[in-house]
């Protein structure tokens, strides 16, 4: 088929014999962070395999990695043209699309400028440091309430299923200025289908490189345009809301703050880069779906881990008893008193690597790495799960050990070992919602800890085998919470 010449003194990269038609879609099967971290142990840290006719280069350890996307940072910070791209939001997503440069730079900053102003504003009551500590503190605090009203009507309940409302409560105060009832169906039943978005939008999905799979009938792709569809409504909703009550002399949130620009805008005729007004309101859509995805994975995660190891739930809590007591709330201040939390953080986005893989990456133009040539508009694969299994850069790589992420003597933590870990990508297309998603998993946990105990259903086995998908869930389960002692359920 084509054949690229390769430029003097660069070489061709390695990778197994493709299949015609298919490539290696057999070889890279269901578990893409599996299969692709064992053949780059053969074929190395770059090597290209194909997904029906397309090649895709995929990038593995520490070095390989920093070299692509901070030392040679604009030529892989391009997106590739993926099937699933186009519905989500309608094509036009930030995070997802193949917007050109210069319009997906506006939009980023844009959004980090809109994440950052409204996550450190002053909330309602001076009771909080900021708009950010204000919702998770309340949020969390409903939380128990409803995990105590599920467990006296039920006995157990599933963790996913609770906390995504919670979290989507909290990107929903910062985006659209309210809340929903753990009761409202519409939410609910929303934020509990992000596993069919997921298991769409994760890197290696067949149907988005082979043509022919597409007409073949799939009740996933059915789901997955289903449930753009439903995330497309109730954003067009919000935000229609917003252009109705708008009013400049209020800015009451993102959403606001984005129709701002807008109207500004439409006064400054001389921006050398135009994007439209759809465009730049549409960012909520990627704030609100990656800030009630990703965070609520992670949260579902560490519950899981603490039923897991019931001996780190302990130590955990003594820590916060000691630091913190049973007087009041824990605050996102409380962070550096608590390094045993902090190192749990780190061990779970770690040692799950819920992100196995970045978004897709694309290169802009030929380039090259370690000496192998690559090609304009080659699909780039992120390998995150390889380096936080690499043997290279951690001892005893599988086993679940918070203390590895802290001092010897175990009272400060290891930021150098922290920084080894990798979950919110690096370079350009790094993820922009980092230090919200750090301070909310920390405090939502904080609050939780210091209150329940988390065990399993007697006699009941935890199966941790993760789901793949963008964010890869582990599988439904019922568990119980009990109160801490000295603290008792609000009678309701
Ligand atoms: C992108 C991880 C929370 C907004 C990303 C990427 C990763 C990531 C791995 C892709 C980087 C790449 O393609 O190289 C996480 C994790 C989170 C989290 C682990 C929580 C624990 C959030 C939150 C927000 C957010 C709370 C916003 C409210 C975004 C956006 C992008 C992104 C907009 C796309 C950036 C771009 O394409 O330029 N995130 N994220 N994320 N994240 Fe996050
Ligand atoms: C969603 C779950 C969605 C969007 C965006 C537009 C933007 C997770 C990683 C990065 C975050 C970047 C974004 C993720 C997707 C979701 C998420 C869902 C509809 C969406 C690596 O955010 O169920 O629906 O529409």
């Amino acid at each position: 088929l084509m054949r690229t010449k390769i430029p003097e003194g660069l070489q061709k990269l390695p990778g197994p014999k493709p299949l015609p038609i298919i490539g290696n879609v057999l070889e890279v099967g269901n578990n893409p962070h599996l299969s692709l971290t064992a053949m780059s142990k053969c074929y190395g840290p770059v090597f290209q395999i194909q997904i029906g006719m397309r090649p895709v280069v995929v990038l593995s350890g520490n070095d390989v990695i920093r070299q692509a996307l901070l030392k040679q940072g604009d030529e892989f910070a391009g997106r590739p043209d993926l099937h699933s791209s186009k519905f989500i939001s309608d094509g036009k997503s930030l995070a997802f699309s193949t917007d050109k440069v210069g319009v997906w730079r506006a939009r980023r900053k844009l959004a980090l400028s809109a994440l950052r102003t409204f996550s450190t504003v002053q909330g309602k009551s001076s009771e909080y440091s900021c708009a950010l500590e204000e919702h998770i503190s309340k949020e969390g605090l409903y939380l128990i309430e409803r995990l105590h009203n599920v467990m006296k009507a039920d006995g157990g309940f599933d963790p996913f299923r609770h906390i995504v409302v919670s979290v989507a409560n909290v990107i929903c105060g910062i985006c659209f200025g309210r809340r929903y009832s753990h009761d409202d169906d519409e939410l609910v039943s929303l934020v509990n289908m992000s596993d069919e978005f997921g298991k769409i939008v994760g890197s290696g999905n067949p149907a988005d490189f082979i043509p022919f799979l597409r007409i073949l009938p799939s009740t996933t792709m059915k789901k997955f345009v289903d449930i753009n569809a439903r995330f497309s409504n109730l954003m067009k909703k919000l935000v229609n809301e917003h252009y109705d009550t708008f009013n400049k002399d209020n800015i009451r949130d993102i959403t606001d703050s984005l129709i701002n620009l807008c109207e500004d805008r439409k006064l400054d005729e001389n921006s050398n880069i135009q994007v439209s007004d759809e465009k730049v309101v549409g960012i909520v859509n990627d704030l609100f779906g990656a800030g009630f995805d990703t965070i609520s994975t992670a949260l579902s995660w560490a519950v899981v881990y603490l039923v897991a190891y019931p001996e780190i739930q302990e130590r955990l809590q003594r820590e916060l008893e000691e630091k913190i007591g049973m007087e009041r709330t824990p605050r996102l201040s409380d962070r550096t008193d608590l390094p045993l939390l902090e190192a749990f953080i780190l061990e779970i986005f770690r040692h799950s690597s819920f992100l196995p893989f970045t978004i897709p990456h694309c290169t802009s133009k030929d380039t090259s790495l370690n000496g192998y040539f690559i090609p304009k508009d080659t699909c780039v694969f992120v390998n995150q799960w390889q380096v936080n299994r690499d043997p290279e850069l951690w001892k005893d790589p599988s086993s679940f050990n918070p203390d590895r992420f802290l001092t010897a003597d175990g009272t400060d933590l290891n930021k150098t070992e922290g920084e080894k870990v990798l979950t919110f990508g690096l370079g350009k297309r790094r993820c922009i919602g980092e230090s919200i998603g750090r301070a909310e998993v920390f405090l939502f946990l904080a609050i939780l800890l210091q209150r329940l105990k988390f065990s399993g259903m007697p006699g009941e086995m935890l199966d941790m085998t993760p789901e793949y998908g963008l964010t890869m869930k582990h599988k439904r389960c019922l568990l119980r919470a009990t109160p801490q002692p000295g603290f008792e359920f609000p009678s309701s």
